[in-house]
């Protein structure tokens, strides 16, 4: 469908997929045809995600990673479809594979809640219900976990998965996954009131404009930038549990990080 086809050939970071290839290179996995397959279905959930953020009815955007929106190009109807469709794909990609079956099982029970009703479709409800009302802090911080975070720490958990780490390992990756999660919405958050147009390929100062809750309307830019870093301190003391538990430099991890450096 060519709308999926859009949306997904955008030029997307393809940061989630990428978390999980590189952890479970990290734990030893070889990235086998199926390794791929299953690790790039978190990427068809965030295109769909973004389809659908930028909708009318949502938060009605007209510029997503450099061009027209979905809907701005196809129609509403279609890109409602189009998110659809890849959603829904998502979990064919992670259940048709050669993968072992539980590793398959395991893989769609993590992204089925991390996507859903107790994850990202819940931080969304509440962004949405959010609108025009003042969150606490930690109201916000959980709307953040649930809306990026979920889907963060479930591409670093699938490479545990993928690679069959320990419950002690999955468990360090979660938090890795959930500390960056949150970082890289602080962040998301400041560009929004920092950057340009050009630099983020989407429209800028919309979450002022929605009345959204964000890190800086709440706690002004440098409070943002100071839970930044409390989030990527976070993100780096799970990086140094996983080193010390696998006696090996986690590397990869440090690359994600450096998503943050200026
Ligand atoms: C519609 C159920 C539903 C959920 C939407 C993810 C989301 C929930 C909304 C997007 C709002 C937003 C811009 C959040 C900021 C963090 C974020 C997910 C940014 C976009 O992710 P990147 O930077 O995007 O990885 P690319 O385009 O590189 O893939």
């Amino acid at each position: 469908m060519a709308a999926m086809d859009y949306s997904l050939t955008a030029g997307g970071k393809r940061l989630r997929p990428a978390l999980t290839l590189g952890v479970s290179e990290l734990l030893g996995s070889e990235i086998t045809p199926a390794v791929l397959k299953a690790a790039c279905a978190v990427e068809l959930i965030h295109t769909y995600s973004l389809i659908h953020d930028d909708l009318p009815a949502m938060d009605n955007d007209d510029l997503r990673r450099g061009k027209p929106t979905n809907h701005k190009k196809f129609g509403a109807g279609m890109a409602t479809l189009a998110g659809d469709g890849l959603l829904t794909l998502a979990f064919s990609w992670l259940s048709e594979n050669e993968l072992p079956e539980l590793v398959r099982l395991r893989l769609i029970q993590a992204l089925a809640k991390a996507a859903g009703p107790a994850g990202m479709v819940a931080g969304q409800a509440r962004d949405i219900a959010g609108e025009g009302h003042h969150l606490t802090l930690d109201q916000l911080r959980k709307l953040h976990a649930e809306k990026t975070g979920a889907l963060l720490a479930y591409s670093a958990v699938a490479g545990g998965i993928i690679a069959g780490a320990s419950e002690d390992i999955i468990d360090i990756l979660r938090a890795f996954g959930k500390a960056y999660g949150l970082a890289f919405q602080i962040k998301d958050d400041l560009l929004d009131v920092t950057a340009t147009e050009a630099q983020v390929g989407k429209e800028v100062h919309r979450d002022a404009e929605a009345h959204k809750n964000t890190y800086p309307g709440l706690l002004g830019v440098e409070g943002a930038k100071q839970a930044l870093q409390v989030a990527l301190n976070d993100a780096k003391a799970a990086r140094d549990a996983l080193a010390t538990q696998l006696a090996v430099n986690p590397v990869i991890l440090d690359e994600f990080l450096g998503y943050f450096e200026d």
